[in-house]
């Protein structure tokens, strides 16, 4: 029998701004419907962003949030994995807000702090929807991407309490010594589940021998059996790292918040579209979408939301 990977359809982000794609969406009719159609494609899990409908800011009013997991849930029983990473300008109370609120089955945990900068993106276009598109960007210059040991404690607090699995995205190498920490300290329980995040100015480059060095690093600090993998590369890379992190037994997660891109010069005009890529790519080797409930399974998930 074929083997079930994960796709994850990473919806929106907050990396993205609206002059960048006309198919990024913004309001959180858009962000479910977008959701929705990635599900029927293929997509086990979808993580959820929230925007400002007017401005397309990144935004981390949980007002927005519940109307968009509302929408998602009356169409699909997809995995319903919510940011604690939010945008650049949040705080760690805005991002983890949702938790408690929303008690989500998975919901991402950023893994240490990083430089997290999105700079060079602010000299891609001379004209800008949005006066604050360009303005964003450049200040990530100097932005820290803070998760430290106390945050992490305290988002896994809030994270036990609701009966949320995180999902851990690993930037660097040094993320996984954290996890593995953790997991000693017995504030993560094993098995965990990796998100190989690459490509990311500030955190480790997308590329093969970085991918396998991850994981190759799991299998030692955290022991085979002990989690399971996801991963994918920022821009181009999106597809080659997926690939290669599911031919080494991974799973893969593609989507606009990470590439807006379907093939090198050509805008992929939905989450859905690159979903089905990667379905395509799986059904090459003979690898099969996992559905919502083979995905809660190999999770161990606790069921939607609530
Ligand atoms: N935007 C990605 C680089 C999160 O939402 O917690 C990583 C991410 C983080 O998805
Ligand atoms: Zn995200």
């Amino acid at each position: 029998m074929a083997r079930k990977v994960i796709i994850s359809a990473a919806i929106t982000g907050a990396i993205h701004t609206p002059t960048m794609s006309e198919y990024l969406p913004i309001t959180p009719k858009e962000i479910a419907d977008q959701a929705i159609d990635a599900a029927k494609a293929g997509a086990a899990s979808v993580h959820i962003h929230a925007r400002d409908p007017q401005t397309g800011i990144p935004s981390a009013d949980q007002n927005l949030f519940a109307e968009i997991v509302e929408r998602i849930q009356a169409g699909t029983d997809a995995i319903i994995c919510i940011t604690t990473g939010g945008g650049t300008t949040m705080t760690i109370q805005e991002r983890a807000a949702s938790i408690p609120r929303f008690k989500p089955e998975l919901a991402s945990l950023n893994m240490g702090s990083i430089n997290f900068s999105l700079h060079p993106l602010a000299d891609k276009h001379s004209e800008w929807k949005h006066e604050w598109e360009p303005v964003m960007l450049a200040a990530t210059k100097d932005n820290i991407f803070r998760n430290t040991f106390g945050d992490l404690e305290t988002i896994l607090g809030m994270m036990e309490e609701a009966g949320t699995k995180p999902e851990l995205e690993i930037y660097d190498a040094g993320h996984l010594q954290n996890a593995a920490f953790l997991m000693m300290q017995g504030l993560l329980k094993p098995p965990v589940y990796l998100q190989f995040v690459l490509g990311i100015l500030g955190g480790m480059a997308a590329t093969i021998d970085n991918l396998v060095f991850l994981k190759n690093s799991a299998d030692r600090l955290l022991g085979p059996g002990n989690y399971q993998f996801s991963g994918f590369g920022a821009g181009r890379m999106e597809f080659p790292i997926c690939t290669t992190n599911v031919l080494m037994g991974g799973h893969c997660r593609v989507g606009l918040e990470d590439n807006l891109n379907i093939a090198q010069g050509e805008k992929a005009t939905s989450n859905a579209a690159l979903v089905e890529k990667m379905v395509r790519i799986l059904g090459e080797f003979g690898l099969e979408p996992a559905t919502p409930a083979e995905a809660r399974k190999i999770l161990g998930t606790k069921g939607s939301i609530g």
